[in-house]
Order: structure tokens, then C-alpha cells, then sequence
């Protein structure tokens, strides 16, 4: 028996990668943008390659992402941003629309959206997944995006 099996691999070969990041809870973001930039670089990505569309929050990354994917632009979007719950029922509906549109858009698009938004309880949490001791999500997405990049250009060959 053989099965044929396809894993993308984490080398760049000329892929162009649009960043959307959702400024608010800025301070985690930038961690975030800046471990998706480096993770890149290390991985073979040129710095020509790669673009940063910054929007005020998680509401809006969701229509950024699909005019990046809808220009045609890029192989991949990675989407970074941090919603925090508070005391309302508003983060359920910031984070649910968020996840819901990146999912809309990968879809729509055929173009892999790394999903790099957090999604969390508190600050702490945050900060603990935005380079401290739960790694780095943003640069998780940035690597999640390169492999199914590479992943899915086998199946084209
Ligand atoms: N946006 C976030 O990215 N994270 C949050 O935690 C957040 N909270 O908690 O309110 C948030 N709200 C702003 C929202 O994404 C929009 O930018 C705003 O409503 C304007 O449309």
C-alpha cells in the first residue's frame, strides 16, 4: 500500500504576504506584528515581500483582509490582533465577527489567512501568547500561513 502524503514545508520561495493588524490593545500587537515580520524573514521572505495594513480594530480586520486577498497581491494573509473580554457581552461579538469574516474570506478568496488574533481573558493571557511563555501566536500565524501556502501549491503541480 502506498499513500501519497502532502506536507508543505517552511521555505519562501518568492511568496508575498499581506499582514493585517488591528491596533487596538496596540501594545500586544506589536509584538505580535513584529514576531510575524521576523518569523518570515528567518523562513526566506524578503522584506519587498512583505506588507502591513494596520486598521483600528478586530471589527475592521476581517474587510482589510478581503481587499488584500481580492487585490490579487499576495499568496497569503496573516491577520494579528488582540480582543480582550471585558464586562459586556462586546468581545463575543468583536471576536466572533472577526473569526467569522477571516473564515469568509479564506474561503471566498482560495488564499490561505493565518489567523493570528487573540482571543483572550485578560492581559495577562495576552501577554503570556504574544512572546512570553506560550511562544508568539503572531508568528505561529505567519508560519501557519507559509506551510499551507506550500502545502496547497503541491496539490497544483
Ligand atoms: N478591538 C480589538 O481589536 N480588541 C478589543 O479588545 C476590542 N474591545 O474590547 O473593544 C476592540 N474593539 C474595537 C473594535 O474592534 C472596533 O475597532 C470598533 O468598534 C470600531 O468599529
Amino acid at each position: 500500500m502506498s499513500i501519497k502524503s502532502i506536507r508543505g514545508n517552511l521555505v519562501a520561495k518568492q511568496t508575498r504576504f499581506g499582514i493585517v493588524a488591528g491596533r487596538f490593545n496596540e501594545f500586544i500587537v506589536g509584538q505580535l506584528v513584529a514576531a510575524a515580520i521576523d518569523s518570515l524573514i528567518q523562513h526566506g521572505v524578503t522584506e519587498k515581500d512583505i506588507e502591513v495594513l494596520y486598521v483600528p480594530g478586530a471589527f475592521e480586520i476581517p474587510l482589510a483582509a478581503k481587499r488584500m486577498a481580492a487585490s490579487g497581491e499576495y499568496q497569503a494573509i496573516i491577520a494579528l490582533g488582540t480582543v480582550i473580554r471585558g464586562g459586556t457581552p462586546h468581545f463575543d461579538y468583536v471576536a466572533g465577527s472577526c473569526t467569522r469574516g477571516l473564515a469568509e474570506v479564506q474561503m471566498t478568496y482560495d488564499i490561505p489567512v493565518g489567523f493570528g488574533v487573540l482571543t483572550v481573558d485578560s492581559i495577562e493571557q495576552a501577554i503570556e501568547r504574544a512572546g512570553t511563555k506560550a511562544g508568539n501566536k503572531g508568528a505561529d500565524a505567519a508560519l501557519a500561513a507559509l506551510e499551507t501556502v506550500n502545502a496547497l501549491a503541491q496539490l497544483e503541480d
